[in-house]
């Protein structure tokens, strides 16, 4: 197919209007719009739909990679099934969120029944993006996975797990997810670094920009030797002492193992960023910072296996959209252009 780079193509619902089919493709983008567990603002479920309207934005050159967009790139419809089960379940686990504001507890029978579907219904979302990035895995694809709330890359992490004897997860996140259940949602987006440390294949946790986290999460910091968390107190507080953000970059990068899996959660980065996603934080990386690291990460040798990018949600206008389109296509060449030197 010819695409011109000086002329950006018209909607034809793939990312970036970057239209080859899966089988040319070496990238595919998978999205999944599910915020069923969403505690605070709702809309990521719509994340995908307005990052892949955005993505007709950007132009194609990229500065540290000018030929990468000639890299095919396929792009899967996003699932109107998953999208109208989402909206079924939302309502119930709004009833459960409900009950446990009005003080109840996760114990409660008036909730069990509401709590049990929307978890099982978890299980097998999990169970089908699994699927779905496993056969795209067998064919030796690469995926990126577009949310949808953070709990849902799961399967993926845990497909990429059966391929890969190991490979540790690189986080950005305003929130560390290391909670066991939220709300008795089991399957929380709260808690997707909880389920990705109980697979074994996953090595090491490092976590970047995390501000806004619970007792029992820094516990299991301090004593699973698999996670370190760079927070972002501690990361402010040494720019501030004048420590450059090259040289913490290095730190970072240096705790990686050579396979790297990038789970970019939007919120990692300051609000401005991202003003309409589930849980903003004040504080967190600049767009430039976050950019830095992920090519210093490529830089350094280390091999990105896969990604998913999270938590974008659409506001009235187009902001959130654009920053996560330009973020996904710039996770996407990193992500190329670490394979390609194998
Ligand atoms: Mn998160």
């Amino acid at each position: 197919m010819y695409l011109d780079p000086n002329n950006v193509s018209e909607f034809n619902g793939h990312f970036f209007g970057l239209s080859s089919s899966v089988e040319e493709a070496n990238l595919i983008y998978l999205s999944i719009p599910w915020d069923v567990t969403t505690s605070y603002g709702e809309g990521t479920a719509k994340g995908a739909q307005a990052i892949l309207e955005a993505s007709y934005e950007p132009e194609w050159y990229d500065f540290d990679y000018p030929d990468i967009w000639q890299v095919p790139r396929a792009t899967l419809p996003i699932s109107s099934e998953i999208a109208q089960k989402n909206q079924k379940l939302r309502s119930l686990a709004q009833k459960v969120i409900q009950h446990l504001e009005n003080g109840g507890t996760t114990d409660d029978e008036a909730i069990a029944k509401e709590l049990q579907t929307v978890n099982q219904a978890s299980i097998e979302l999990n169970d089908w993006v699994y699927q779905q990035a496993q056969q795209l895995i067998k064919q030796n694809k690469l995926m990126g996975l577009i949310g949808g709330d953070h709990s849902v890359p799961l399967g993926y992490m845990k497909a990429l797990a059966e391929h890969y004897p190991s490979y540790g997860i690189l986080q950005i996140d305003a929130h560390a997810d290391l909670r066991n259940g939220y709300e008795g949602f089991i399957y929380s987006h709260a808690s997707i670094m909880y389920h990705a440390l109980q697979i074994p294949a996953i090595t090491h946790l490092i976590q970047v920009g995390i501000r806004d986290v619970c007792q029992a999460e820094i516990e299991l910091i301090q004593t699973d030797n698999r996670i370190v968390a760079f927070d972002d107190w501690q990361l402010k507080d040494r720019a501030f002492a004048g420590i450059t953000w090259a040289q913490q970059c290095q730190e970072i990068i240096a705790k990686l193992p050579p396979l790297v899996y990038i789970s970019f959660d939007i919120d990692g980065l300051s609000p401005e960023f991202c003003p309409n996603t589930g849980t903003p934080v004040p504080g967190g990386l600049q767009f430039n910072e976050a950019i830095y690291l992920l090519c210093e990460v490529v830089k350094a040798g280390k091999t990105i296996i896969g990604f998913d990018l999270c938590e974008v949600a659409p506001g009235n206008d187009e902001w959130d959209g654009n920053v996560g389109a330009r973020l996904l296509y710039k996770l996407s060449n990193l992500t190329i252009a670490s394979q390609q030197r194998h």
